[in-house]
């Protein structure tokens, strides 16, 4: 069969129509891409059709190829134009959607903040850390020789009662203080020792505005060769001066614990009234012995202080169960 003149002319137009037709109703660029493979690339409906050129006449032929490059160029143009339109409209969208006003207010978040008992622990530590101390910490749950009988508190002391402690039911208990960290430390460093124990301690104790069962302690150890009373009472000093401020008072009154021979309790004055906010002593002999170090040799110093007395005097907090209630309304003044 013969391709005429016409049919071929006939073929292109209606190929030129259908093809406007489908570019103009593309609506994504991967559609047009598809178009034009589908009637101009090599193997599309233009190069078909132009395959029945070889029928005609050398005369007939440069008509047909005229307007067959003619209907590529129109559609070549048209599909341009169609990629340029949609990808502007794109664009368009993209900027639409993302657009930002930045004259708008922001928006509010609400910060988390440390929580004043850490804070509190954080500036303790890190005034403890400047004077050369390292922090340690152990178990919560203590053996009767770390939390009692190592630190020279005998077995009829009532620090020891059932009353005051609270005991598992194999014999342990839950550390009345963090001094056991400090004998375990003391049993596997010589001296010089330089350490801070804080941690979670735990008292019978009926819970009111000043008592909790639970409460967080810091402990404070130095042993060395010739450390005196006068370096215990400079070490106080600066760290009450760092955690309150320049020209503090503060005075040492004589105490008594187990642990330490002789013991002073450490009152400062603090918006006109004189506070008591620490216990401490220089450690007895029977503390270094029982970790083996020669009493004749070194001596040392101890501190014990309750964190929540601090961050409630330093916040002016009334009630030391404000600290545990995790109460957003309190928790966020600070
Ligand atoms: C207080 C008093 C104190 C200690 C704790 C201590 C630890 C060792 C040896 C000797 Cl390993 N002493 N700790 C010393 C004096 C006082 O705490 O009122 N705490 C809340």
């Amino acid at each position: 069969m013969t391709t005429s003149l016409n049919q071929i002319e006939t073929q292109l137009s209606a190929l030129k129509q259908e093809a406007n037709e489908a570019i103009a109703a593309a609506d994504t660029l991967e559609q047009l891409e598809q178009l034009r493979v589908k009637y101009l690339g090599k193997k599309g409906q233009l190069s078909q059709i132009l395959r029945g050129m070889g029928e005609l006449s050398p005369e007939e032929r440069p008509r047909i190829g005229a307007l067959a490059n003619e209907v590529k160029e129109t559609l070549q143009g048209n599909l341009d134009e169609a990629r340029n339109e949609l990808q502007t409209a794109q664009i368009e969208a993209q900027l639409e959607a993302e657009t930002l006003d930045v004259t708008m207010p922001g928006a509010f978040r609400q910060l988390g903040q440390v929580h004043p008992l850490n804070g509190t622990f954080d500036r303790m530590l890190e005034i403890f850390v400047g004077l050369g101390y390292t922090v340690a910490e152990g178990p919560e749950v203590e053996t009767d020789y770390y939390n009692f009988e190592a630190l020279n508190i005998p077995a009829d002391h009532p620090a020891r009662d059932m009353q005051d402690s609270l005991y598992l039911q194999d014999g342990n208990l839950l550390r009345t203080q963090t001094s056991g960290v400090q004998i375990r430390y003391m049993e596997v460093n010589d001296p010089p020792v330089r350490v801070v124990a804080p941690g979670r301690v735990y008292r019978r104790d009926t819970v009111d505005a000043t008592h909790s069962a639970v409460f967080h302690q810091l402990e404070v150890l130095a042993v060395e060769e010739g450390l005196t009373f006068t370096d215990l009472r400079g070490t106080i000093k600066e760290f009450l001066r760092q955690m309150f401020g320049d020209e503090l008072p503060v005075r040492f009154r004589a105490s008594y614990f187990p642990f330490t021979e002789p013991s002073a309790e450490v009152d400062v004055q603090w918006k006109g009234k004189w506070l008591e906010m620490m216990g401490c002593g220089m450690v007895d002999p029977n503390v270094l012995k029982a970790v083996g170090y020669d009493p004749e040799r070194y001596t040392g110093f101890a501190a014990g202080l309750g964190v929540e007395r601090f961050a409630m005097v330093l916040h002016q907090i009334d009630d030391i169960r404000r600290l545990y209630n995790s109460d957003l309304r309190f928790l966020r003044q600070f």
